[in-house]
């Protein structure tokens, strides 16, 4: 009876890596009571803004709350991401959007907000009573990285950042930490700290991840090991693909209906990372001479629009015609749930983005794990732990200026197509993600138990 449900309303930043994940939460909790998300505009990609259109179309039971940004000059600001700086105005702007949300909406029972933008709406959204959920979108690895992150900078007596001993979990080596976070100074670092400081208050924390793939840091945090005093932890992943036609795909999928079961390696390092031209380069001669049958998504900027580089040029000439039966190579968006739900895709060569990660484990899609920057190189220790995939952890990271050869990259490319224990291992990663989300598993019972108690 949805005339008396809980109305919960959903407060995600910027990027598709925030989108998706606050997307499927909603879809999921619009079954069990009243969903609204703020849609906040204008959106940094066009691949947020076709997002957000096609989800609301799809699903009109999640209610829309439209904010227009105010403009913010941050022109002459030091850091230069366009994510970061959407963050930064988006939490400038936190009393507005609260405001705006009161105002157009029915009463809200509970707020679920993004950690980018955590703490300049928790304390506002606390003094006016509202309970606050944090919806963590990336791994439960990541999570006790910041909440333990903020104590380790108040207990270290050196400059600099050296290994970071999580404790009762493990020990983040500094080459695994974010770059940003070397700089105390970047806008990146006082976010995650003022942002990992107010975990504490939240009243749970949803992580979009599944017991058995990270039950010791689910453990550590809950056992008050990481952080004491910190909140339930409801393991709420994986969270399920929205129901909606995706556009830009056309090509993929007759193609990949062709392929024979697991033999196409799939390629994406997700909507945020562009590579150097030569590494892109390197890439290509990997691929082409692993052999293996390919899906590559090539990004040349970081914004998507930008993107304007002709792929022939950049790829050499005759790259095309060489691959052209056994690879496509796009720069287009395409429905990565699809694809990797696909039976022709056998592996898949990422980036490890937290919400990869997650889709991967989901479909049981064994890994290469390139990590390149963020959270990512973090996330990739669940990847190796539950051998979903492998991670060559001496590949170049964050902008070093290394590049990983062709030479490597088609040896491990073909390593990890030839590993059948692989395959045998992911697919039992993918049956448990799938059980933990269906009803009685872990994960949904999570998100019911949570409107059930916003009803009491
Ligand atoms: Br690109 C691309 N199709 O072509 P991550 C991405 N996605 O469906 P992030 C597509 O975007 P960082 C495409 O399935 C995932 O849900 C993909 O999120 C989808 O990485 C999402 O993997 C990408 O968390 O980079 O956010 O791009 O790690 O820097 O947050």
């Amino acid at each position: 009876n949805m005339l008396n449900a809980p109305h919960v309303v959903l407060i995600p930043s910027a990027g598709m890596g925030h989108l998706t994940p606050f997307s499927r939460l909603a879809a999921s909790l619009s079954s069990l009571c009243k969903v609204s998300m703020v849609s906040i505009s204008p959106t940094v990609s066009s691949a947020e803004s076709r997002h957000l259109s096609d989800m609301f179309s799809a699903y009109p039971d999640i209610d829309p709350i439209h904010f227009q940004l105010p403009h913010y000059d941050l022109s002459d600001h030091p850091d230069t991401d366009p994510f970061l700086l959407r963050w930064e105005m988006i939490g400038r702007s936190a009393s507005e959007i609260l405001n705006h949300i009161t105002k157009s909406t029915i009463p809200v029972s509970a707020l679920v907000i993004d950690i980018p933008i955590a703490a300049k709406f928790l304390p506002l959204a606390k003094s006016l009573g509202i309970p606050c959920y944090l919806m963590f979108i990336s791994t439960a690895a990541m999570l006790s990285f910041l909440a333990y992150f903020p104590t380790y900078c108040d207990l270290k007596t050196t400059p600099g950042l050296g290994n970071v001993d999580i404790p009762g979990l493990r020990t983040v080596p500094a080459a695994s930490i974010p770059g940003a976070l070397h700089d105390p100074k970047h806008l990146f670092t006082q976010l995650f700290i003022e942002n990992g400081r107010m975990l504490l208050k939240f009243d749970s924390v949803f992580v979009n991840t599944f017991e058995s793939f990270e039950k010791d840091s689910l453990a550590a945090l809950r056992e008050g090991r990481v952080q004491p005093g910190f909140p339930p932890v409801i393991a709420v992943g994986p969270l399920m693909p929205l129901k909606m036609p995706i556009s830009g795909t056309s090509e993929v999928f007759p193609w990949l209906d062709k392929q024979s079961a697991n033999s196409v390696v799939y390629v994406n390092f997700g909507n945020r990372t562009a590579m150097s031209k030569d590494q892109i380069q390197a890439l290509g001669f990997g691929l082409e001479t692993s052999g293996c049958r390919f899906l590559w998504v090539v990004k040349t900027a970081v914004v998507d629009a930008q993107d304007v580089v002709e792929l022939d040029e950049l790829l050499g000439e005759g790259f095309f015609e060489r691959v052209e039966d056994r690879a496509i190579v796009t720069k287009s968006w395409v429905d990565q749930d699809e694809v990797l739900r696909h039976k022709a895709v056998g592996g898949f060569l990422s980036h490890s983005g937290s919400n990869s990660v997650i889709e991967a484990a989901m479909h049981g899609v064994r890994m290469l794990a390139w990590p390149m920057g963020g959270d990512q190189r973090i996330n990739a220790v669940p990847v190796v732990k539950s051998r979903l995939g492998m991670w060559p952890e001496n590949w170049s990271w964050q902008g070093d200026e290394k590049i990983v050869t062709g030479e490597e990259i088609a040896e491990k490319v073909k390593e990890m197509m030839a590993d059948e224990g692989l395959m045998v291992t992911a697919h039992s990663v993918g049956e448990e993600a799938r059980r933990a989300a269906a009803p009685g598993g872990t994960s949904y019972e999570g998100l019911l138990e949570f409107v059930q108690k916003l009803k009491e």
